[in-house]
């Protein structure tokens, strides 16, 4: 089978859900780096209407939205299933991705991840302050609620690793190398998830570049 194209900016943690699943499901595939100012081209938004990463090209097919490219990725590979068989933990991982992707990342990570470590690793920015205490209760709601949800659980969406988990980690990850995620999330299951998922070989496969690891 043909490889997949990833196009991306190296460092997004979409992406890295993307490349993640990849990893997991041994498919072949190579990443297109994109700098940030290139989103917004005409060229770019033939694959991505909207500007955004991660995209990508599978032979002739294209498609974008990470969910979406995650669901595809599970179903065009072999490798092991990355969703689960059951209506509940199916229900549990839909949830978490969408807590992810309406609350998380919108309301905490783009805040929080931004001001504390892609603003001053690669634009020399000094973190705003007060943006980041304004994103203090959503990030103690959501990481509350996924430590709520994931209970006594070793996945995200119960025993087995999922796309919640693909999806959640590298959002995750880069909020506990903040002050205030490493905070919150002290003494919690989540942290000890964390802890676990991060061990895995396709975590360890595409940790973020140097710049943005330091920083973390
Ligand atoms: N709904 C999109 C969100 C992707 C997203 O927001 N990616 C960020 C990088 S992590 C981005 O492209 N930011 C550029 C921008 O906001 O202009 C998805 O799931 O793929």
């Amino acid at each position: 089978m043909s490889e997949v194209v990833v196009y991306g900016v190296p460092g997004s943690p979409f992406m890295r859900s993307v490349l993640i699943a990849l990893e997991e499901k041994h498919a072949p595939y190579r990443v297109e780096p994109l700098a940030p100012g290139a989103l917004k081209s005409e060229e770019y938004r033939r694959l991505h209407p909207f500007g955004r990463v991660p995209a990508i090209r599978h032979g002739e097919f294209q498609l974008y939205e990470t969910q979406a490219i995650l669901r595809y990725v599970d179903g065009a590979f072999r490798g092991p299933a990355l969703q689960p068989g059951d209506a509940e933990s199916i229900g549990r991982m839909n949830q978490a991705i969408g807590i992810n992707d309406w609350y998380l990342f919108p309301q905490v990570a783009r805040v929080i991840v931004f001001e504390r470590i892609v603003g001053p690793a690669l634009f020399g920015k000094t973190p705003d302050e007060e943006a980041i205490a304004a994103a203090l209760p959503d990030a103690r709601l959501c990481l509350g609620e996924l430590d709520r949800l994931l209970g006594r659980g070793t996945h995200l969406a119960g025993t087995e690793f999922s796309l919640a988990d693909v999806q959640l980690a590298p959002q995750i990850e880069y909020l506990a190398a903040t002050p205030e995620g490493e905070s919150i999330l002290a003494g919690t299951a989540l942290r000890t998830w964390l802890e676990r998922v991060a061990k895995r070989p396709s975590m360890r496969a595409t940790l973020p570049p140097e710049p943005l690891r330091r920083a973390a």
